[in-house]
């Protein structure tokens, strides 16, 4: 890297390295793995989105690997909420603060019950509350439900002061962000992030005839390459409409440096990898931050501030 390029970028105070991170979900389930993620060249890590008991998640098959991107029903398997609170507390003491705590509850009551947790706890680091799991069967999507977004955040913000960002399903018609970012411009908020996988797609197997996921009858989360534009698109219309104050984690599609600068270009402050690190591991990290440096430094910028948020259009 130039040793002129700054890839560093902040939310909520707490400051990243560089701006990319794993997906929740994506090798965030252990402790291991997190750990693996830290010393990478990833600018830090959000850990799998938790319940507040442990989940062995969904019947397997739950995850296939496609040639444009992916499609899980994970249907959130973790090691409960305690296990990753203690996790991104003892890093905290560390003096490591590039982590964000994810967390799922299965009901608004569970939701505000790991926030008071965490409002109680030590962590003073950033949280995200994931509001569009796809996958447990039964429960749908509450990003979906703007009424129930505008009165959790109403509850949350009773008692809750520390940083939290919200995990929001992918929207596709305008009238939709106009709506929540409404909602969402009344709130403290430190981020969005934007989009969780495209839910409730289906991938056929013309060979066989068959589904290629067994939970919820193959109908499962659409990450990877296909969802690329639609996420391109959540970051950019959400940034055109939020307060400048609340940042946005860009999420969808990318696997390469020039992916990042897409997003980045769109308005996001953070980007995150989910398929693309399940396929390519870790080291995926390095190779993409070298990407965006390389590009970077050929158009002639110095930092992400010099691009950040700048999309023309015609
Ligand atoms: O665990 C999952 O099935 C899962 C979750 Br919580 C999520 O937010 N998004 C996704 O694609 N899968």
């Amino acid at each position: 890297m130039s040793p002129k390029l700054n890839l560093q970028t902040t939310i909520a105070g707490i400051d990243f390295r560089n701006p990319i991170l794993n997906a929740a979900g994506v090798w965030c389930q252990s402790t291991a793995e997190l750990d693996t993620l830290l010393t990478s060249s990833a600018g830090g890590a959000v850990t799998k989105s938790a319940t507040v008991k442990s989940r062995l998640g969904n019947a397997t098959p739950r995850l296939k690997s496609l040639p444009l991107g992916s499609i899980n029903s994970m249907g959130l398997p973790n090691y409960g909420f305690q296990y990753y609170l203690d996790y991104v507390t003892k890093q905290q003491a560390t003096d490591q603060h590039n982590l964000i705590l994810s967390i799922a509850g299965l009901s608004v009551a569970d939701n505000l019950t790991m926030l008071r947790q965490i409002q109680s706890s030590d962590y003073t680091g950033l949280v995200e509350l994931n509001l569009s799991c796809p996958n447990v069967a039964g429960k749908s999507q509450v990003g979906y439900d703007f009424a129930a977004v505008a009165d959790l955040l109403a509850t949350i913000f009773t008692f809750f002061d520390g940083k939290l960002g919200l995990k929001l399903p992918p929207y596709f018609d305008l009238h939709q962000f106009d709506e929540l970012s409404a909602i969402l411009n009344q709130y403290p908020l430190a981020y969005i992030n934007a989009i969780n996988s495209i839910g409730n797609g289906l991938i056929v197997d013309p060979l066989t005839e068959s589904v290629v996921i067994k939970p919820k009858g193959g109908f499962g989360g659409i990450g990877g390459n296909y969802v690329k534009p639609t996420a391109l698109a959540n970051v950019r219309a959400f940034r055109l409409r939020l307060n400048p104050t609340i940042k946005i984690i860009g999420t969808g599609g990318i696997s390469s440096g020039q992916d990042v600068f897409e997003h980045i270009l769109c308005g996001a402050d953070l980007v995150q990898i989910g398929t693309a690190l399940g396929t390519e591991g870790p080291a995926i990290f390095e190779r993409v931050t070298n990407e965006l440096s390389d590009l970077m430094a050929a158009k002639g910028y110095q930092n992400l501030a010099d691009f950040r948020g700048k999309l023309k259009t015609l």
